[in-house]
């Protein structure tokens, strides 16, 4: 693979309603889209990091920094072979994963589009349909957001997760259970809470969620292990694993019962599907977690959770859970049987509406060889 050129554009999308974790609420969705051609093949990438580094520590302009400063350079510098090279090419950058998978994305879109297979298919996908949740963010009130997660059941998602933080849980969780009667529920604290926080999620456990995730620390394993031996509910980890290494790791103290899987948490696909044959070596289901992507981060995904052990439903919505206007065409759309179609057309398998790039870009620079 030459790579000829690199362009990225730092954009911005409002969301159709304002999404509020433990670590704040997001209105509008600022990322970075990368454009990479190589022998004449173009593939997209998008970048998972926010404005503000609330999730993890990479934002958009660290990531913009990484790229333009370190990774782009090492990728003009010499061919590449194969997208599953990316991460040793990028070994002398230490972390910035959420930059990596930046562009290892586009290479793949590449790679798959020379191969003349979808993305799904060129990865060893077995689905043609995957199947998708919804994640609602903290409301306004218990009440409120008993209503919103009927809505969603009602537009037919058939898993339901809660955002939870210190003083909207317990009853919050309780609403949604009763709103949303025996479809599956779960919760999702983003690392808001302390293990003197046990007898809180042990009330929990009467609920009977699909899972408890990230309840601790972002940085920590060891204690989400001294909560699970405490509980019933699996606990699933988002923010702390950050390579198949960590999943190895936190699956074999019995931190965790399973793990959402992102590939901008990890460093790109190629982690990503060695941390998901890791987890299914320990007998241990994934689900793909998402981070409120346009539909170029969303066409990944969809690819990625089709592989086989990605058993559980994923954070991917349909595109107008998002953005009123998605970036690409076919906007996705939620199946009858709460899945998203993966995309069977060559690469990513979408086309982006470059009208509406434009419109949402606020900064480009592009990079030759
Ligand atoms: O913790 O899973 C998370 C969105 C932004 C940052 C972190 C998370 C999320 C979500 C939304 O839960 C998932 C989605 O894209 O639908
Ligand atoms: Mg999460």
């Amino acid at each position: 693979m030459n790579i000829e050129s690199i362009e990225l554009r730092h954009v911005r999308v409002s969301l159709v309603s304002p999404f509020e974790t433990s670590f704040g609420v997001t209105t509008d969705r600022e990322t970075i889209i990368a454009r990479v051609v190589a022998d004449g093949v173009t593939g997209w990438g998008e970048c998972v990091a926010d404005a503000a580094p609330g999730y993890s520590c990479e934002t958009v302009t660290t990531a913009w920094h990484i790229l333009r400063d370190f990774l782009i350079p090492e990728l003009l510098r010499a061919p590449l072979d194969d997208p599953r090279d990316t991460p040793v090419r990028f070994r002398r950058v230490r972390g910035h994963n959420m930059a990596k998978a930046t562009l290892e994305a586009a290479l793949w879109d590449i790679a798959a589009q020379q191969a003349g297979l979808s993305l799904s298919r060129y990865l060893g996908g077995v689905r043609e349909r995957v199947p998708v949740g919804v994640s609602i963010g903290i409301q306004p009130s218990s009440d409120k957001l008993a209503e919103t997660a009927r809505r969603y059941c009602e537009a037919g998602y058939r898993r339901i997760k809660i955002k939870i933080k210190p003083g909207r849980d317990l009853a919050d969780a309780r609403a949604a259970r009763q709103a949303v009667g025996d479809t599956p529920l779960m919760i999702d604290a983003n690392s808001a809470y302390t293990l003197a926080d046990a007898p809180l999620f042990q009330q929990m456990d009467a609920l009977g969620l699909l899972m408890i995730e990230q309840p601790l620390g972002y940085d920590d394993i060891y204690e989400h292990h001294k909560l699970q031996q405490q509980l019933s509910t699996p606990i699933c980890l988002d923010e702390s694993i950050h390579s198949a290494a960590d999943a190895r790791f936190a699956l074999e103290i019995g931190a965790c019962r399973i793990i959402n899987i992102k590939q901008g948490r990890v460093g790109g696909l190629t982690n990503a599907i060695a941390a998901h044959y890791v987890c299914r070596q320990a007998g241990a289901p994934v689900w793909c977690g998402g981070m409120l992507e346009t539909g170029i981060g969303r066409a990944l995904n969809v690819a990625l959770a089709s592989l086989p052990n990605f058993t559980l439903p994923g954070d991917l919505s349909a595109s107008n859970r998002y953005y009123r206007l998605d970036l690409i065409d076919p906007p996705f759309e939620l199946n009858p049987d709460s899945t998203l179609s993966v995309p069977a057309g060559p690469g990513l398998g979408v086309t982006v509406i470059q009208d509406r790039l434009d419109a949402a870009t606020l900064r480009r620079e592009t990079f030759r060889r």
